[in-house]
């Protein structure tokens, strides 16, 4: 049958029409099936080797477009229904975005088992079913509000497996269900995302917004995923969680190895467990818990070959986000794996004296990136500066130790999602430029470099870039109402809201442009600031910096002086659906974050590939974008990571000293507080702000604020060379082939798991 037959066909069975009768509803549901039918006819990927990445984040996105492209089929439809007077981009709109993950550590797992699948490697995804995900965020009176965010329709990518397992929370039983999500790789084969649910999860607790009752368990444990700065109470929960989802996965690998015959005193030969961050630790204990109780193994031979099998990436040096659990709150939650969690820091105790190495320290803490580090064969960053940093300071007791497990693995993107797929305007004319090739060797990307001085060529490039601002603008007028100058420079920064991240310093740079512009100085182009930033519920500060934000968009692009000249907008509800607009439509790419502070970042990666000019700081993967694209194609300001961490370790920088010394830093950072400000805000959030600013400024956003001026106003200043602009494009494209996230892969493959 060819597709269309196909297509009529799953019509005619589900809705008694034909294509062209059909609504959009039903089409989505139509060809949701359709791509269910033809996976389901695609080779299961096997070897004799397999990784599992466990992780409690899998930021999927929308899936319809992708498996359509991966499947080979995108255009044949999109020309079926065209003929038939439908539109697939319309049909796309339809689908419900999944929000199982807070930022880049979730998008990365979800871009690894795209390309795990695309090199036609064994793996499987391990993770939670949230049924609401992490929060929906809604803008109301100039503040951020979260409610639920359903995703979990009739028709979805789930299926039930009918599978289950149980899990025991000392003598309380709950019963894991399996809901499998398949991942077709790129004209390859088939893998699996693993999504635990809880049986008798139940929706009702929750009342309004994002709050219900956390003590009954068994009823909420997937009701959402925590954000990173969970309050007190959820951290119980969160236990409850992370244990859940590793007896889940322990169990489901131990039985699919056994089920293929494999000794799992052979584990390590068949098996590697890739933990995402320390958040699915619990792994390790588990599984020596189970090997030891339920399969007849000594200690030893169970901790050797856990060992073994496991290996361990870190994406932070925060050290707030490096998790530590109390003791007691492991043995209310779990009391079988306590005396496993003893017994390992029992052995690191006796064999190394050195306080900074133990799992459980002092205050009864459980170090859980201490148990990975000694209890599992690989350690790695997610970029060179961030490896280096791990190496130097962070861990550099463990490096001592333990030098040969650290190794580098710089993370990277599928080009499937963040180009073929966001934006089929650039990746058709890169086709027709260089060849298809670069589709699955992303260095062939390079062969760009040979149309440098090609006018067409740049030409195009710059043309696309306008047919997607104009996009971009399009779908802002229709979802927030505000009007864009599609010829103005779109200058974007889209990320988790941390003040790690500094967009109060990019807020800080919008107030002094604004002020500059009411005092006469108008840029030659005009400029759009956009933002897009869901902040942690509990982190107070981060919920303020949403605040200044949206009264600058206020007060800018109402002001009749200066909104011709600079526009200000917060996207709502910023997700990966929104992330696929916004990116191919920028310009500047801001990756100001702290240096030293940013493990890597992965959005900078996006935004090159799509051809916007990087703005950021010598930090993470910027480090990397640098010297591929040389001085003349990126702009770098702010102090160096040694100098930083300088200053953090001489506990040095007073803000208040900088704010002293510098006018244009005083008169942007007393607006915050100014009448104007006063009059569209509130007076509580603005207050603490500018309070945290001037008292304390924990990732110095005072210290690079003149240099970033500096640079920030060099870069728009360029933008006007319009020649210069299109070639500094057209390299960051050429160059952005290392950033595949198919290389990662192959290195984790050819380093750590050696499938
Ligand atoms: C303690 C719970 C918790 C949960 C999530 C702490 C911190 C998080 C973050 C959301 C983790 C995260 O997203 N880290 C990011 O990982 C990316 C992929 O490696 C890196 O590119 C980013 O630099 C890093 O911040």
């Amino acid at each position: 049958m060819n597709l269309e037959q196909q297509l009529n066909e799953i019509t005619g069975r589900s809705y008694g029409k034909n294509i062209a009768s059909c609504t959009h509803v039903q089409l989505y549901g139509s060809i949701l099936q359709l791509v269910k039918e033809r996976i389901a006819d695609a080779p299961a990927i096997t070897g004799d080797k397999k990784v599992y990445y466990i992780s409690m984040e899998f930021l999927i996105g929308k899936l319809l477009s992708n498996n359509l492209i991966n499947l080979g089929i995108y255009d044949e439809l999109k020309d079926i229904l065209d003929a038939n007077g439908k539109s697939l981009a319309e049909i796309e709109e339809l689908e419900p975005e999944p929000s199982l993950g807070n930022g880049g550590l979730g998008r990365l797992a979800a871009c690894f088992l795209d390309s795990i699948a695309t090199l036609g490697l064994p793996g499987d995804g391990i993770g939670l079913n949230y049924h609401f995900g992490l929060f929906k965020q809604i803008f109301k009176d100039h503040l951020q509000n979260a409610e639920r965010n359903e995703w979990i329709e009739k028709l979805s990518w789930l299926e039930n497996t009918g599978k289950s397992c149980t899990v025991m929370f000392g003598k309380k039983k709950v019963t894991g269900v399996l809901y499998d999500i398949d991942v077709i790789g790129y004209e390859n084969g088939v893998n699996k995302l693993h999504l635990f649910d809880v049986e008798g999860v139940d929706e009702s607790l929750v009342k309004s917004g994002i709050t219900f009752d956390k003590t009954k368990v068994e009823k909420n444990l997937t009701l959402f995923l925590y954000p990173d700065d969970s309050d007190e109470e959820g951290n119980l929960l969160r236990i409850y969680q992370e244990y859940f989802m590793v007896s889940c996965g322990a169990q489901l690998i131990l039985e699919e190895t056994k089920a293929k015959g494999y000794d799992l005193h052979e584990l390590d030969q068949h098996v590697a467990i890739q933990i995402n961050d320390t958040h699915p630790t619990m792994v390790i204990p588990e599984l020596i818990r189970l090997l030891t109780q339920q399969e007849g193994f000594t200690m030893d031979e169970a901790i050797a070959v856990v060992s073994r099998t496991c290996a361990y990436t870190n994406h932070t040096i925060l050290a707030e986000a490096l998790e530590k659990w109390p003791l007691a709150y492991i043995e209310e939650v779990v009391p079988q794996l306590v005396p496993i969690i003893k017994e390992l820091d029992a052995r690191v105790a006796k064999k190394y004296k050195d306080k900074k190495v133990q799992i459980i320290d002092a205050d009864e803490r459980v170090h859980m990136a201490h148990i990975d580090i000694h209890y599992g064969y690989s350690v790695n960053g997610v970029a060179a500066i961030h490896t280096d940093i791990l190496k130097k300071s962070e861990l550099h007791h463990f490096y001592k130790i333990y030098p040969g497990k650290f190794n580098n693995k710089t993370n990277g993107i599928t080009f499937r999602r963040w180009l073929l797929s966001c934006n089929r305007e650039l990746s058709a004319f890169l086709t027709d430029t260089v060849g298809a090739g670069y589709k699955k060797n992303a260095d062939e990307l390079k062969k760009l470099l040979e149309y440098r001085d090609d006018p067409a060529v740049l030409d195009k490039i710059y043309a696309i870039k306008k047919e997607k601002k104009a996009q971009l603008v399009s779908y802002i007028k229709e979802k927030e109402g505000i009007e864009l100058n599609p010829d103005s420079i779109f200058d974007i920064q889209v990320k988790r809201l941390h003040e790690y991240k500094r967009q109060q310093m990019n807020a800080l740079y919008i107030i002094h442009k604004y002020l500059e512009i009411k005092g006469g100085r108008k840029p030659s182009t005009p400029i759009t600031f956009l933002f897009g930033a869901k902040a942690a519920p509990a982190y107070v500060i981060a919920q303020d910096i949403i605040h200044l934000i949206l009264v600058l968009s206020e007060i800018v692009n109402n002001d009749p002086d200066v909104a011709p000249y600079m526009k200000v907008v917060m996207v709502e509800n910023y997700n990966v659906s929104y992330a696929e607009k916004l990116i191919p439509a920028c310009d500047i790419s801001e990756q100001i974050s702290l240096a030293s502070k940013e493990a890597s970042g992965t959005g900078n990666m996006k935004f090159m590939l799509n051809g916007a000019v990087t703005l950021g700081t010598s930090d993470g993967a910027n480090v990397e974008i640098h010297e591929l694209v040389g001085d003349e194609n990126i702009y770098i300001f702010g102090e160096k990571s040694d100098s930083v961490i300088r200053h953090y370790a001489k506990a040095d920088y007073v803000s208040r000293e900088y704010y002293e010394a510098s006018p244009v830093i005083r008169e942007a950072v007393d607006f915050i507080v100014g009448k104007q400000a006063m009059k569209i805000g509130h007076k509580e959030n603005l207050e603490r702000l500018y309070e945290e600013l001037l008292n304390k400024d924990w990732f110095m956003t005072l210290l690079d604020l003149e240099d970033y001026i500096r640079v920030k106003d060099q870069a728009f200043a360029d933008y006007e060379d319009q020649q210069k602009w299109k070639k500094m494009m057209l390299t960051n494209i050429a160059m952005a082939g290392f950033f595949s996230s198919d290389r990662t892969i192959a290195e984790y493959n050819r380093d750590i798991w050696k499938l």
